[in-house]
């Protein structure tokens, strides 16, 4: 499992407020912690609160490089925040870009952007099934639009071993949305069918409990099932330590980590070493 660890997201108050204040302190501790709990990448996200966008992804990604070796995950829908993060940023030790849609209305070659700046840097993809029309509501439309993302990363010379595809979960608790969680399963099935070796699989896991009652209970479950429908990678709370543990052992289960009375710690010492760049 690829982990991303969700934390650094100016969407969290701590974050937030050390934006606001330009204190290192709370990203420093959140980089070191989510490191140590095995994270594969750290995803740095500005949240819409700051103004300055693209010097506040510069200010995060210095300030978590420094911190901890971990590669980072750069998140923003805007493909001029990635490059200003990607100017500040350590690439030797990967980076991953988080996310490009197929086309957007406003910038219908806005994958071609994302993809040029992942294969200047050396390093790997989240793009989403999502297109002009939005977040499609059925299997059929997230397999095709996952077909075309393959097909056009790979006319643009990013192999599907970099390419993380994203199916979109969003909250279960949406009138009407409670079939989606299901229908992601069955088109993951397919999309991993798609090339070989397959796209990655991952996603934004916590989107699916906001504004339950229930939240680490429902993400820890469906994390165990996206797992065993092949999704390979997550955005997550790895400071939620039963969901490391979760992790740990679909992988076991999944016969991908050996069994041994110890696994959980062994799993422990290798969590991050999974990503694609290293
Ligand atoms: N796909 C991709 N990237 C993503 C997402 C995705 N990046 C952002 C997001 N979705 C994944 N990260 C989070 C981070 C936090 C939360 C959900 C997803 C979250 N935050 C609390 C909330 O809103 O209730 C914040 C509250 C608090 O301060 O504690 O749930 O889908 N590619």
């Amino acid at each position: 499992m690829i982990a991303i660890g969700e934390r650094i997201n100016g969407m969290f108050t701590d974050v937030k407020d050390a934006i606001a204040a330009k204190d290192p302190a709370p990203i420093v501790s959140l980089a070191k912690r989510q490191a140590a709990a095995g994270a594969a990448y750290l995803d740095i996200n500005v949240g819409t609160a700051a103004a300055d966008q693209a010097g506040t992804i510069k200010w995060l990604v210095e300030t978590a490089q420094a911190a901890v070796p971990t590669p980072l995950c750069l998140d923003s829908q805007k493909p001029d925040v990635i490059r200003a993060g990607l100017s500040a940023c350590d690439t030797s030790r990967g980076v991953l870009l988080n996310s490009s849609p197929l086309n957007k209305k406003s910038d219908p070659d806005v994958l071609a952007r994302y993809v040029e700046m992942a294969n200047s840097a050396g390093g790997s993809l989240i793009a989403l099934t999502m297109d002009r029309e939005g977040v499609p509501q059925n299997i059929d439309r997230r397999v095709e639009i996952a077909a075309e993302l393959l097909t056009r990363c790979m006319e643009l010379g990013l192999a599907p071993d970099r390419l993380f595809i994203d199916p979109i979960i969003l909250p279960v608790n949406v009138p009407g949305a409670q079939a989606q969680p299901t229908n992601i399963l069955a088109a993951i099935d397919q999309i991993r069918l798609m090339s070989d070796p397959p796209p990655h699989i991952t996603m934004g896991l916590s989107n699916l409990s906001q504004g339950t009652t229930e939240r680490s209970l429902i993400n820890r479950t469906f994390l165990a099932m996206a797992m065993s429908h092949g999704a390979d990678s997550a955005i997550i709370d790895v400071l939620d330590e039963p969901l490391v543990d979760i992790v740990a052992t679909v992988e076991m289960l999944m016969n991908k980590q050996i069994y041994s009375d110890s696994f959980l710690k062994a799993y422990r010492s290798t969590a991050g070493g999974q990503r694609p760049d290293k």
